[in-house]
């Protein structure tokens, strides 16, 4: 079973870079309980819709923002690991504000424009950047299958105005190219099980998969309780307290 310590020293990183990466959130058997589980869920594939990007790849992604116990994705979600992290690296107390699954096909996978989910979630009533993801990585993300790319640092832009780019919102393609000139470029490539933390603000997106693997992931997205949206019935969910599980719950849901 996974425990992992976040110093002080990572706590730090996580506001230097805005992000964090934690090998082995979620250790071997209890990644390839989601797995197994994500990859014959018919209701995950039915829900999933595809985004298109603007070169013509296609992303699928299945988001939700109710959390249902009997599925594994709620235990992820709950996990103490990710949610008191998240406390910790949000200075607040958060709630689950949705959670989704990414799911990139081999070859045909789509590409996501650089953003920051804060450009998104600002026009949903959020007045604070203090909102947060962890990505799990479900598949092995790679360069070739399209990880998570990011630009070290660049949440402290705070946040960057959006716009329509195909069937995508991306941030402004100017701003997007003076920062590439000033911050550090990152593919984040993740292990299966392996959990990236990162901040609202933070710049970052994907290339296209061109190889034969897939590149599932689990996004799960919070929001700090003095964030709580100015209005009611938005996007994503308004403030409610999350029920936390402990490590052992968490493992035993994953692999069962
Ligand atoms: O999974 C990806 O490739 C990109 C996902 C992403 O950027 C997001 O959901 O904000």
């Amino acid at each position: 079973m996974t425990t992992f310590e976040l110093t002080p020293q990572l706590i730090d990183d996580f506001h230097q870079d805005g992000y964090l990466i934690v090998r082995e959130l979620f250790d071997p058997q209890e990644i390839a309980g989601l797995l197994s589980f994500a990859k014959a869920d018919a209701a995950l594939a039915d829900e999933a819709y595809v985004r298109r990007d603007s070169g013509g790849g296609e992303t699928r992604l299945a988001l939700r923002n109710d959390l249902d116990d009997t599925v594994p994705y709620t235990a992820v979600v709950r996990s103490q690991r990710i949610v008191q992290a998240m406390q910790i690296l949000l200075g607040d107390e958060v709630y689950h504000y949705h959670h989704k699954m990414m799911i990139k096909q081999p070859r045909i996978g789509g590409a996501w424009e650089w953003h920051q989910d804060y450009g998104y979630w600002y026009n949903f009533g959020c007045l604070f950047p203090d909102m947060g993801s962890c990505m799990v990585a479900v598949d092995q993300a790679t360069t070739e299958n399209g990880c998570l790319q990011v630009l070290k640092g660049s949440h402290k832009l705070g946040r960057v105005d959006h716009v329509r780019i195909g069937e995508q919102v991306g941030a402004d393609p100017e701003r997007v190219e003076a920062a590439r000139q000033r911050f550090e470029l990152v593919a984040v490539e993740l292990e299966p099980g392996d959990g990236l933390f990162f901040h609202g603000n933070l710049l970052h997106c994907s290339d296209q998969n061109h190889s034969e693997h897939p590149r599932w992931s689990l996004i799960n997205c919070y929001n700090t309780r003095h964030n709580d949206p100015y209005i009611q019935d938005g996007r994503h969910p308004n403030y409610s307290p999350l029920e936390i599980w402990p490590d052992d719950k968490v493992r035993d849901v994953l692999i069962t």
